[in-house]
């Protein structure tokens, strides 16, 4: 096992080349229109790594422009739906091959452990496009028996031009989740990724269309919020908005949606998920599960399980192991094996975190480890654990995004179903128990997109994932988020039947 110190120390090169950091317009590379750059760095030493082209409005005209006439002209939505498919697949296929540098890439530009890049991530994105690419030859609509002598059929059509605005945590995934299935269902798209990530997106972009994808159906521009995320959610010609990040911009992002063209909007937005412990738990394994719900992804996930309800039968032992469990947590360089945890993606994230961790303190919960940084460059943070949490403290309501375990103590379900509840997200939640009318009471009575029962962060191509209340708007994977970039039609035509 590696220990902290040995693991922050000579950090490995990264086995990968930057070849892309132009915007991604109409099938080709090109600078920002106002040949601005901005720098994009490696959280593990907050060095620069690369410049990007900074896109921002009139890029974004451009990007508009070419997905435009890339779906009114097509060839994109006029091609047949086994041709989109073939595509799809070929772009999986590309992908697969090219996993390494990706892999590398997306570790370099976002801290996250190469491992998880490699043996989860690219997995995942591989298989929801496979996924999507199984559905594109299989949307279709009704005919429908209305009274009358009427013909009526519906048709399921593509929206048009698709603007989506992705954040940081999840590069590649995002780029998946987003990018599957508005291709699948013959959209085309102006995608921005977040500032902080920008590289991974374009080098997949290229392969895109590599495998055969027409110019102007997928483009990519890189840049910041208020400017060129602004001018995507805000433009005229854009026709759908899907938006993941916080909830305060989602919020500006359905405002700047209603203010310009009333485009449909889908939002993937904050949380704070319970996972709680029944008293019958198999405690090791709850810790075990607990730990992984929180500090996942440097804690860095919409659903991350960060407020742990206990019950006090077991709390003692709990929270003992679930302090063990944190300070046996290595930390260190994402490139090496058995790191468990890397940097924090920024320093206002790396920030954002320290401030809660010092909220939690002066609130008077009890700080059982970690709290601080950890090495003297980089955005490293010491996996922390607070006990003592009370509903009323800021780190049991807001949404941290960072290696901070709340452990909070109940006593019966109707108790904590309440307390679960009580929040303004309702991403997801976890259920540790064995006793079956425990799991059934609970997942049915949280108000939350999804409830793990005994498991935690499963996340498969054709399993819906998206929030109640502030977490958001719409459903994204699975059949769906098909309905996210489909406008349903009909047409009913007057017949004559001459027979009776
Ligand atoms: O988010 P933003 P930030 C949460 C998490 C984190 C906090 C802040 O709590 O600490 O949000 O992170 C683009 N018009 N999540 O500041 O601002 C921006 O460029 C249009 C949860 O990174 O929401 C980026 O591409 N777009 C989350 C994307 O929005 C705008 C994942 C996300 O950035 C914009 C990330 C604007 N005015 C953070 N301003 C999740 N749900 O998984 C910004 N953007």
């Amino acid at each position: 096992r590696l220990s902290t110190s040995t693991a922050l120390e000579e950090l490995i090169v990264p086995p990968v080349q930057i070849a892309y950091t132009q915007n991604l317009i109409d099938g080709k590379f090109v600078d920002a229109a106002s040949g601005k750059t901005f720098p994009t760095y490696d959280p593990r030493t907050g060095e620069v790594i690369a410049h990007v082209a900074e896109g921002d409005a009139e890029d974004v005209n451009r990007a508009v422009a070419a997905a435009r006439k890339a779906f009114d002209e097509g060839p994109w939505p006029k091609m047949t739906p086994y041709e989109r498919s073939r595509i799809l697949l070929r772009f999986a296929d590309l992908v697969e091959k090219h996993s390494d540098e990706l892999a590398a890439l997306e570790t370099w530009n976002n801290g996250k452990l190469h491992e998880q890049a490699a043996k989860a991530e690219l997995p995942l994105l591989i298989r929801l496009f496979h996924y999507y690419a199984g559905w594109a030859d299989k949307i279709h609509g009704l005919t429908v028996p209305a009274d009358g002598n009427h013909h009526v059929q519906t048709l399921h059509e593509p929206i048009g031009v698709a603007g989506q605005i992705i954040p940081w945590n999840f590069p590649l995934l995002m780029f998946a989740w987003k990018v599957g299935p508005a291709l699948a269902c013959g959209n085309t798209i102006v995608l921005k990724t977040a500032e902080q990530t920008p590289l991974t997106a374009l080098y997949v972009a290229k392969l895109f269309h590599e495998a055969g994808l027409p110019p102007g159906v997928l483009n990519v521009v890189s840049g910041f919020g208020p400017t060129a995320g602004a001018a995507l959610a805000s433009h005229m010609d854009v026709d759908k908005i899907a938006f993941t990040g916080s909830t305060d911009t989602g919020k500006v992002v359905l405002e700047l949606a209603a203010k310009s063209n009333l485009k449909p909007v889908t939002l993937e937005l904050g949380g704070k998920s319970p996972f709680i412990v029944c008293e019958d738990a198999d405690i090791d394994h709850a810790v075990e599960l607990a730990h992984f719900a929180l500090f996942f992804n440097q804690g860095q996930c919409c659903c991350a399980g960060s407020r742990t309800f206990v019950h006090e039968r077991v709390y003692d032992e709990f929270l003992e192991k679930a302090k063990a469990r944190a300070l046996r947590r290595v930390v260190g360089d994402p490139f090496k094996k058995g790191v468990e945890q890397g940097p924090q993606i920024d320093s206002e994230q790396f920030e954002k975190v320290l401030r809660y961790i010092r909220s939690g303190i002066e609130s008077n919960a009890t700080l059982e480890c970690g709290g601080d940084r950890l090495g003297k460059k980089g955005y490293f943070i010491q996996p922390t654990v607070f006990s003592n949490v009370t509903d009323d403290m800021l780190i049991a309501k807001d949404e941290i995004f960072g290696p901070v375990q709340s452990i909070l103590k109940f006593k019966d379900l109707d108790e904590v179903i309440r307390r679960a509840n009580a929040t303004r997200y309702g991403l997801a939640a976890g259920v540790f128990t064995k006793n079956i009318d425990t799991a059934n009471t609970l997942t049915r009575a949280l108000r939350a997109g999804t409830v793990w029962v005994n498991c935690f962060d499963v996340f498969d191509a054709a399993i819906p994932f998206g929030g109640y209340k502030m977490s958001g708007i719409g459903r994204e994977k699975g059949i769906y988020s098909l309905h996210n970039y489909l406008q349903i039609a009909h047409r009913a035509q007057f017949v004559i039947m001459q027979w009776n």
